[in-house]
């Protein structure tokens, strides 16, 4: 009998569970978003009102493949952005962002070709303490839909031409540089979906209050065909879907109307 085993680091190639590092079932991500069933949080939206973005417009990051992703970290000691309001009690530090192919979430069972995470730590943290705090992140997800034509560059254009550089795995950051993660954002960053989950590597520690974007980006199809091209261990770098079993809420800006079922 020929028999399968793990290798000593996580990968996304044989399974995502990654049993005896992650649970399942609880709290875990990433999940199928249902819309018909996300509800709003009325008096929540009502006392912290719309997200507050402060500081996307010039971030310094550098650059690396840490054989997982692609990454771009905002450079310590140089300003942060902070993001607020919605769903967040308090202040949210910017600390980097990364990209999946396909998407991780799913909207109403559809996956995206890409999905952006943005991750953010509660303000005065260390990464060590936010990790064992239920509040302790807050990932902001955007999805990206391929589209050939119209200014579909525009969205990656700022981090594209590294991508070359960081094919493979590197040991280091790379390519400093300031770029406008405005351009990242969802067309409609006040509509968005949001539940209390799990971070999608291991070891998926419970920690995350997930804001997922309604609205996707577009990006162009020669930088998707490029990302495809990039190693992370595998050709994709998802996390399959977990059991949603939890309540999933909608942002008030993502609804025509609101009504109380009576
Ligand atoms: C990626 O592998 C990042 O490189 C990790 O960042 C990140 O972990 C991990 O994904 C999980 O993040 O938004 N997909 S996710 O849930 O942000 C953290 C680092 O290793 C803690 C710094
Ligand atoms: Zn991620």
């Amino acid at each position: 009998l020929i028999c399968l085993t793990y290798q000593a680091e996580w990968s996304y190639k044989y399974e995502t569970q990654w049993p005896g590092v992650c649970r399942a079932g609880e709290l875990q991500s990433p999940i199928n978003i249902m819309t018909r069933s996300a509800v709003v949080d009325y008096h929540e939206a009502h006392i912290r009102g719309p997200l507050g973005f402060r500081g996307y417009g010039d971030v310094k990051v550098a650059a690396s493949n840490n054989g997982h992703t692609l990454k771009w970290s905002n450079i310590p000691d140089t300003p942060a952005p902070i993001v607020s309001g919605g769903p967040l009690r308090g202040n949210y530090t910017f600390l980097q962002f990364h990209l999946h192919w396909l998407s991780e979430h799913a909207i109403d069972g559809m996956k995206y070709p890409l999905e952006i995470h943005m991750v953010h730590i509660k303000t005065g943290l260390s990464v060590e303490e936010a990790l064992k705090r239920p509040d302790g992140l807050a990932v902001m997800g955007v999805m990206g839909m391929v589209h050939s034509g119209g200014n579909s560059e525009y969205a990656l254009d700022q981090i594209m031409p590294v991508i070359p550089d960081l094919m493979d795995r590197t040991e280091k950051d790379i390519e400093e540089k300031t770029i406008d993660m405005t351009r990242l954002f969802s067309p409609d960053p006040q509509s968005y979906y949001t539940y209390h989950g799990s971070l999608t590597t291991p070891n998926c520690q419970e920690v995350v209050t997930w804001i997922v974007m309604d609205k996707p980006l577009m990006i162009s199809d020669s930088q998707y065909k490029m990302l495809l091209e990039v190693n992370v261990g595998a050709r994709n770098n998802y996390r399959s879907l977990q059991a949603t079993n939890r309540v999933v809420y909608r942002s008030v800006a993502s609804c025509s109307a609101i009504i109380m079922p009576s």
